[in-house]
């Protein structure tokens, strides 16, 4: 029952579905102020945790540091890079009615938004970035996810020294937060390779780990792979708010 609930309120926020009495009380109540930089924003979408924090530029971290395995240097990463990432398809697949390949131009003319948000890696290191990037949400409702559809695995370019690729992934509510972009851009510029390039995940609401850079594929399924990433495979936790 309870997952019942969960997941219709997934699929109302990607368009699938009907709208809720709340967002009209949010939108036109007091709290509408608040949301600010949400304006716009399908407002069912926002789960217990509510919104991220936003800061002003003068808050931006200048060097915003690297964590992470190598960048990718195969030859199709590299080939992609060396062709300004002309060739570069995002892949939606899996339970989804209509699958996409998507260039970068197709990503971004889905509407791009900037927002100015922590990251936390567990490591022990926050920064401040300002990240443009794609809703989530508006890729999904584009490939339309399957009625069983219950996780988004993002699957990366990049690979351990074992050969272990990192992947992460989300539940449709995540997913559906307005807060949770692919992200081409951080700080005004497009990413660079070390950064994720040429396109990442970033996830305002949960620790750095979740945030999958060199974002190949995004694939909707009913189950989770592993323990749902790289690093959850290892130990850490699959739900990592902050
Ligand atoms: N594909 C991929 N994504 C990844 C990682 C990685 O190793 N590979 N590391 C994660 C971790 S632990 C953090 S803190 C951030 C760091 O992002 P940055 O290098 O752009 O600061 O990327 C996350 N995304
Ligand atoms: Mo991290």
């Amino acid at each position: 029952m309870k997952r019942r609930l969960f997941l219709a309120s997934s699929l109302a926020s990607l368009g699938l579905a009907g709208c809720s009495s709340v967002k009209d009380a949010l939108t036109q109540g007091p709290l509408r102020s608040v949301l600010g930089s949400a304006q716009g924003v399908d407002l069912t979408v926002i789960g217990t945790r509510g919104l991220a924090r936003e800061y002003n530029e003068s808050a931006i971290t200048s060097d915003f540091p690297l964590d992470s395995l190598d960048t990718p240097t195969d030859t199709t990463y590299a080939g992609l890079q060396r062709a300004n990432w002309a060739p570069y398809r995002l892949v939606v697949d899996g339970l989804v009615a209509r699958p996409q390949r998507l260039s970068l131009a197709e990503l971004r003319a889905l509407g791009t938004l900037t927002q100015i948000t922590r990251h936390d890696c567990v490591e022990g290191w926050s920064a401040i970035g300002k990240w443009t990037g794609v809703r989530l949400s508006s890729v999904l409702a584009l490939a339309q996810p399957a009625q069983h559809a219950r996780f988004v695995v993002f699957h990366c370019f990049d690979r351990d020294q074992l050969g272990n690729t990192y992947y992460e992934s989300l539940n449709l509510h995540q997913a559906a937060h307005p807060q949770t972009i692919l992200a081409t851009d951080l700080n005004g510029k497009p990413l660079a390779p070390d950064h994720g390039a040429p396109v990442r995940l970033k996830i305002a609401t949960q620790l750095g780990y979740k945030s999958a850079k060199w974002v190949q594929r995004i694939e909707l399924a009913a189950n989770l792979p592993g323990s749902g990433g790289y690093w959850e495979d290892q130990g850490y936790a699959w739900y990592a708010g902050i």
